[in-house]
């Protein structure tokens, strides 16, 4: 078993306080499989989740980066942390003895209470590729607004658990359009390489990379753009790489070279599972309540905030609410959890003095998806590792910069698959919809086509260079782009704007906002390892200066 393997909840890791403190997945998966899962066989019994009526001093809102950094600092400065998480602990065993499922064979873990798969790459050779599964809380989440779907990881370790763990850090020149109240030199002095620290950022070994058959596609996608004249860049990832290594040469179970990825990945890639919330764990100051909800935070009569939270059942069924009491609320349930909770607070009269910012400067990091067709004597091998190494540089000139991304089907598909993140200038807004009772996102499908403009000036030349074209098989029927979707939400509570420089809810003392929401809808680059530094950043403050 790997270092990596997660063991959150195993025995030995159990602190006194109670680290995972809900039960509910292990009820779930047990009732799936039809006996108690394995891992859980001879544990110390799980502590109880949040108790209706608690008071805490910290509660996390959701635990992805923002959320883990804050839970990790305030445990270390002595501050006890409650984080509460709608999705699942995902740290007991299915009944296949693993705790993720594969991409290639989603099953009951693979989405978030839907009935069919909505896989982002939904087409292959023109077939559509989505099939039944039964409605769970499961770690992918596809949620639907009018002109886009946005992918979300649910689950402790938010989007840690389902993303590509490229951990890239945007070129200096660049911040000042990502964060333009920022200071650069604190950020890349301080703040992003104590990110990059906490994550186990690490790069490919690049002679391993040169020779390695399961990058074949990322040096084919290396060639491609090298003759064409463009940069091409290898990305860091927080994947183990000495154990992709091991898979390579068949000495460990296999999760990259195994199609591992958008459902999550049983062994090699370091999870806030593995780094911040492991570390979290260790101070015995932090308890996570999986499958609960936060529904509503209100100032309470005595001070502090009213905090209301249903939990739920696997099959997204309500089993009970309970009200909590907070000295201190960090809102981190991501930009899209995050920016729907406070538009629908302030609307609803909740916190009627959160200002007019909130729910603006929504952007989906300009992704738009793409395959070109290769020559047949230039295969891209069948054998991919599902997580990205390398990018082509094109943002200074053309507005994109493209992961070579897998297509792991396991068959020769002589395609290059490309993931782009490009300088789309849109911005949407987030606003209570009262007939509904939901909030709506104003994104356009129409507001892609910059995005498309921008991803085409590195692949129409490449494909007139080669002498190549665009995959049509892999959206629909003879439909070039996935431009229906964004696995990068940023913005809706932007800093500066929705709150103060650090993430303050100024009219509200005790309210923070600590996720991808603060970042105005663009990194230029993948956006964890910002969002981790951003945090890293603002708590350091909010803790030397609010506590
Ligand atoms: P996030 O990680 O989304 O965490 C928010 C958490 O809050 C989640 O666990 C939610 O379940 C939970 N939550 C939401 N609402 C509530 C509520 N009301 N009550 C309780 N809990 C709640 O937020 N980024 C990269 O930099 N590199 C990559 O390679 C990469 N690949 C990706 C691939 C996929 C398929 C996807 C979906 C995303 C990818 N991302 C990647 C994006 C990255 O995962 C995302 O930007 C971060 O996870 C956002 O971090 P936050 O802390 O903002």
């Amino acid at each position: 078993m790997s270092d990596n393997t997660p063991d959150i909840n195993g025995p030995k890791g159990i602190s006194r306080r109670g680290f995972i403190a809900g039960t509910g997945s292990i009820l779930g998966v047990a009732a799936l499989a039809g006996r108690a899962p394995a891992a859980w066989a001879g544990a110390a019994p799980a502590p109880a989740p949040i108790a209706d009526g608690a008071r805490v001093p910290a509660l996390v809102i959701g635990t992805g980066y923002g959320g883990s950094v804050a839970a990790l600092r305030l445990a270390q400065a002595g501050v006890d942390v409650h984080m509460i998480e709608m999705g699942m602990a995902w740290d007991t065993p299915g009944p296949d003895g693993k705790i993720f499922c594969n991409t290639r064979e989603p099953d009951y873990r693979s989405y978030w209470l839907r009935t069919r798969t909505k896989a982002p790459l939904n087409y292959f050779l023109g077939f559509p590729i989505d099939r039944n599964i039964p409605r769970h809380t499961g770690i992918l989440d596809a949620e639907e607004f009018g002109g886009i779907t946005v992918y979300q990881g649910r689950g402790v370790g938010g989007g840690s658990l389902v993303n590509g763990g490229m951990a890239v850090t945007p070129k200096r020149e660049n911040f000042g359009a990502v964060l333009p109240s920022v200071n650069a030199d604190e950020m890349y002095g301080v703040y992003y390489p104590r990110a990059n620290a906490g994550l186990g950022v690490g790069t490919i070994d690049p002679a391993w990379f040169d020779s390695t058959a399961c990058y074949q596609y990322a040096r084919v996608g290396r060639k491609h753009a090298q003759r064409s004249g463009f940069p091409f860049v290898f990305v860091p990832d927080v994947y183990d790489w000495d154990y992709m290594k091991q898979e390579a040469a068949g000495t460990v179970t296999r999760s990259a070279l195994a199609g591992e990825i958008l459902y999550g990945n049983n062994h090699g890639k370091k999870s806030l599972q593995q780094t911040y919330l492991a570390q979290a764990r260790a101070t015995g100051r932090v308890a996570i309540s999986p499958l609960h909800k936060v529904t509503s935070v209100a100032p309470a009569a005595g001070g502090g905030y009213a905090v209301v939270i249903e939990q739920l059942g696997t099959t997204g069924d309500v089993t009970a609410t309970k009200t909590v009491t907070a000295d201190r609320v960090f809102f981190a349930a991501g930009s899209v959890g995050t920016s729907k909770l406070l538009v629908m607070l302030k609307a609803t009269g909740a916190l009627p003095n959160l200002n007019d910012e909130v729910g603006r400067g929504w952007g989906d990091n300009g992704n738009v998806m793409c395959g070109r067709a290769n020559h047949m004597w230039d295969p891209t091998g069948a054998l991919q590792s599902a997580i990205p190494c390398c990018g082509i540089d094109n943002w200074a000139a053309g507005g994109a910069f493209a992961e070579v991304a897998p297509l792991p089907t396991g068959i020769e598909t002589y395609a290059s698959f490309y993931l782009s993140i490009t300088n789309n200038p849109h911005r949407a807004r987030f606003s209570w919809n009262a007939a509904t009772g939901k909030v709506d996102l104003d994104w356009q499908a129409s507001w892609k086509q910059p995005s498309i403009d921008m991803a085409k000036t590195i692949f129409d030349k490449i494909n007139a260079k080669e002498g190549t074209i665009y995959r049509t098989d892999l959206f629909g029927v003879y439909k070039i782009w996935g431009d229906h979707l964004t696995y990068h939400p940023l913005g809706g509570a932007v800093l500066n704007k929705a709150t103060d420089n650090y993430g303050r809810l100024t009219a509200y003392p005790g309210l923070y906002v600590i996720d991808g929401s603060l970042i105005p809808g663009n990194t230029s680059v993948n956006p964890f390892v910002t969002i981790t530094a951003l945090a890293e950043r603002n708590i350091e403050k909010i803790i030397a200066t609010d506590l």
